[in-house]
């Protein structure tokens, strides 16, 4: 698909006659005929297109290190314990109940339980979390890929924003922590729901049961404690606006490392 949309921009700017017109034409038509661009797209061919959209548009990857390189002691930020009764009586409960909503501007709204997370083919990596606050730590991270849970919901066109809505209450209780990430983050190849660091089930402490692992984004990005994802056309609607609990606060929303 690049190839065509690549050649057709070069038609465009070498601005050839009559004969490259009705070519351009046909080339259109091909184009609108193509799996990817109809409307309703099937989880594979979403998955698909994702994977294209990342290679096309050449993100960076995050470094990925040795093992020897990880941080004996990760440290923990923000929330370290959400302060919530219902989210306590999960976590007693090793989170047999939890279920992660996947819904919004999606073809098919699901919701996961852990088990179901903990199933799906699973990225480990090796990767640096850098806090504004300026202090890094290196861990291992074991999850499957958001894209993937995303191609089991498949997403509409008009999902421009992935929205992730947390248990911890903050500013005593009158916000919840939450964030939002845009689709070519979502698809990016490292971006991960990580259940497990270091190889042992998430602890409370790092975001139970799932969080949120970005590789080029910094730390207040990757919600933990993710209980509700939400697929939108605009963040504006959610919080005070600015698309995370501390975007509200001043940070900026694209925080690339
Ligand atoms: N739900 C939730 N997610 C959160 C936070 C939080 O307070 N609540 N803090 C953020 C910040 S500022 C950082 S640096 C990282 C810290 O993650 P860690 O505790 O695993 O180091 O989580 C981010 N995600
Ligand atoms: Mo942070």
């Amino acid at each position: 698909m690049s190839n065509i949309i690549s050649t057709r921009r070069r038609r465009l700017i070498l601005g050839l006659g009559a004969g490259a017109g009705s070519l351009l034409l046909a080339g259109c038509d091909q184009l609108s005929n193509l799996p990817q661009t109809r409307r309703v797209l099937s989880s594979e061919q979403w998955l698909t297109r994702a994977v294209q959209d990342t290679l096309v548009s050449r993100d960076a990857l995050a470094p990925e290190f040795p093992r020897a390189d990880i941080a004996p002691v990760f440290r923990a930020n923000g929330t370290t314990d959400p302060d919530n009764p219902k989210y306590q009586a999960m976590a007693r409960d090793g989170f047999r109940d939890w279920q992660l909503r996947v819904d919004g501007l999606v073809e098919n709204p699901k919701s996961f339980s852990l088990q179901e997370i903990r199933s799906m083919p699973a990225q480990t990596q090796i990767t640096r979390q850098d806090c504004v606050e300026g202090w890094s730590c290196i861990g291992q991270w074991t999850g499957p890929l958001l894209r993937d849970v995303l191609a089991r919901v498949i997403p509409k066109p008009s999902a421009r924003y992935v929205m992730f809505f947390c248990a911890d209450p903050m500013d005593d209780g009158r916000d919840y922590y939450y964030e939002s990430i845009d689709m070519r983050t979502a698809v990016h190849p490292q971006t991960l729901l990580a259940y497990a660091l270091n190889g042992e089930a998430l602890p409370i402490a790092y975001g139970a049961p799932v969080r949120l692992r970005l590789g080029l984004q910094l730390g207040y990005k990757m919600a933990k404690y993710v209980m509700h994802i939400q697929l939108v056309s605009s963040y504006r609607p959610f919080g005070r606006g600015h698309g995370g609990y501390w975007e509200d606060q001043g940070y900026t929303w694209y925080a690339g490392i």
